[in-house]
């Protein structure tokens, strides 16, 4: 039985185009990873979709003064166009304002309240007078008890990092209209979340496998002792509260994003026809749930959500959170209030998909955060990219048309080195697979790197060139085993780089698709003597320098 894994990628806010942070936290390990386990022929669903409610959208649609809905049909949009360009391929992309997801959250919040796990209370709340409104915590500015630095936020100060109650901060203001809000009464509901410390610490202790990141993260959380989160909202954007007398309350976009995960999944079994097909994977103990994410969504998946999961009691808890660190640009904090950003439809405009995902996978930020450079990137391009993986396909391609007619030559007995080279790419397909299956995904890329490396050494060791004149048949082996090499290649960076993969497929004139080939059996793979190859491409372009100096004035020029 193929193994049943879902996997999830953090739900983006729909306020806004998607950039390289985002790619590198979920989406590309994520893709990777799913790609990987297709490969491997494993029962895998790719589950995500736009995050619709909460502040992030209402602000976005105040700045601009269109209705949240504009915000959100715009980005939705924008985002899965993108998604699409760079090849991460979701089975399902779905957005948190259908009504489906409605239901859903709102049947979930219904469970709970009635096996007695969300309790109501009053509560004193900042209300701005002048807008007539509650304001939610990232409504609020000003200065922070801890630094002193202004500017931070109701619930968090951005300087020292620290977790802020609106009421801690010193001087706080409305941050639409600057006015001082006052405190009111205000009524909310909220999830009994220490009811479920011990369930979890419990289920945490046996997850010896997760990440250090999300481990420490967590137990973090854990001696400080949790306390009841509140789940509902006072603003008119969001996902009513389905109970009498809670007119204008939404559910919190915490609570009912996760669900999102559940309720996109649904959405995928209607659209084949099976409408209960989703159960197979959430009712299923088999199944391991893998949630993709950036590391400041932590405390969200790894605590509040597995422990609303619990209180539910119908579905599966994560089996795993692989958790990524931050990516810099150029060496500063990636942000998008200061444009200091690479947009990943901008970076379409000019390359394609494969280099960037090559260069976000190569440099991951697996175990601390990483920076983007774009210098950096031309250089793992170029002298990656072009120059190993590429240079080897193009020479001996270039090779075989010129002295073998275009076809794969026969081959003779084989040499010690013609074996060691084989015997490295099943090699490499084995160890590339432990570490996807382990997450790394950086060391991944590099074992891949690597194989083509030794492919080139082996190219130049047994310099071809030569016993075309001493001894053809010898040079017929070398092109042989080259391409069987190359024949693994092109599967074994289908994660990767699954463009350049199909176009290497298509180059080696393999029939059907490079993504319906099996993992394991890419050391099988054969092409068989005199099998005509296809028409020969350039796979990686080298990129210039002024190239990559425009991008980098651009950067610098917007912020
Ligand atoms: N939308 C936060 C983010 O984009 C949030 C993730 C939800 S995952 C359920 O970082
Ligand atoms: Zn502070």
């Amino acid at each position: 039985m193929p193994e049943k894994i879902l996997v999830t990628a953090a739900l983006p806010y729909a306020n806004g185009p998607l950039h390289l942070g985002h790619l590198a936290g979920a989406y590309i390990p994520a893709d990777v990873y799913v790609r990987y386990q297709r490969l491997k022929g494993s029962d895998v669903i790719f589950i995500c979709g736009s995050d619709e409610h909460g502040v992030p959208i209402t602000i976005r649609a105040d700045a601009e003064r269109i209705a949240p809905q504009e915000v959100v049909d715009r980005y939705h949009v924008i985002m899965k166009n993108s998604f699409d360009r760079l090849g991460i391929r979701f089975d399902n992309y779905s957005r948190t304002s259908l009504p489906l997801h409605h239901r859903i959250s709102q049947d979930f919040f219904l469970r709970l309240y009635h096996k007695g796990y969300i309790r109501e209370e009053s509560v004193r709340q900042l209300y701005c007078a002048a807008c007539r409104r509650f304001l939610p915590d990232r409504y609020i500015e000003g200065e922070c008890p801890h630094c002193h630095s202004p500017g931070a936020r109701g619930d968090l100060c951005e300087t020292c990092g620290r977790w802020l109650e609106p009421e801690q901060l010193i001087n706080p203001r409305c941050k639409i209209c600057g006015a001082t809000p006052e405190m009111r009464e205000t009524r909310h509901w909220f999830f009994r979340l220490p009811e479920f410390q011990k369930p979890l610490e419990e289920w945490q202790a046996s997850k010896k496998h997760w990440k250090s990141n999300v481990r420490e993260f967590s137990s973090g959380w854990f001696s400080e002792g949790l306390t009841d989160r509140s789940i509902t909202r006072d603003i008119d954007w969001g996902i009513p509260v389905p109970l009498e007398g809670a007119a204008g309350k939404v559910l919190y976009v915490w609570f009912d994003a996760p669900i999102g995960y559940i309720s996109s999944t649904v959405e995928w079994s209607q659209k084949q026809n099976q409408p209960e097909l989703w159960r197979r994977y959430w009712c299923d103990p088999q199944t391991r749930l893998i949630h993709f994410i950036g590391k400041d969504n932590i405390v969200f998946h790894a605590i509040v959500w597995p422990a609303m999961l619990m209180a539910h009691g119908e579905f599966i808890l994560p089996d795993n959170i692989p958790a990524n660190e931050f990516l810099t640009i150029e060496g500063k904090k990636l942000s998008t209030s200061r444009n200091w950003a690479v947009w990943v439809d901008d970076y379409l405009a000019v390359f394609p998909p494969d280099p960037l995902r090559y260069y976000l996978s190569a440099n991951a930020p697996e175990n601390k955060d990483a920076d983007f450079a774009w210098k950096d990137f031309q250089t793992h391009n170029n002298s990656e990219l072009a120059d190993v993986l590429g240079n080897l396909i193009n020479r001996s391609l270039a090779f075989v048309e010129k002295h073998f007619e275009a076809k794969v030559p026969a081959a003779g007995e084989l040499s010690g080195e013609d074996r060691a080279i084989l015997g490295a790419a099943e090699q490499a397909t084995r160890e590339i697979g432990a570490s996807l299956e382990d997450f790394q995904v950086r060391a991944a890329v590099g074992q891949l790197m690597d194989l083509a490396r030794k492919g080139n050494k082996y190219f130049n060791d047994t310099a071809p060139w030569t016993t075309l004149k001493t001894d053809r048949s010898r040079c017929g082996t070398t092109l042989n085993t080259t391409l069987q090499l190359e024949a693994a290649l092109a599967v074994l960076m289908e994660p990767f780089l699954p463009f350049s993969a199909e176009r290497l497929w298509n180059m080696l004139n393999l029939p059907g698709s490079v993504h319906d080939r099996l993992w394991y059996e890419t050391p099988k793979l054969r092409l068989e003597e005199y099998h005509p190859l296809g028409k020969k491409e350039i796979l990686f372009q080298k990129i210039e320098d002024p190239i990559i100096e425009a991008q980098i004035a651009k950067l610098r020029g917007a912020s």
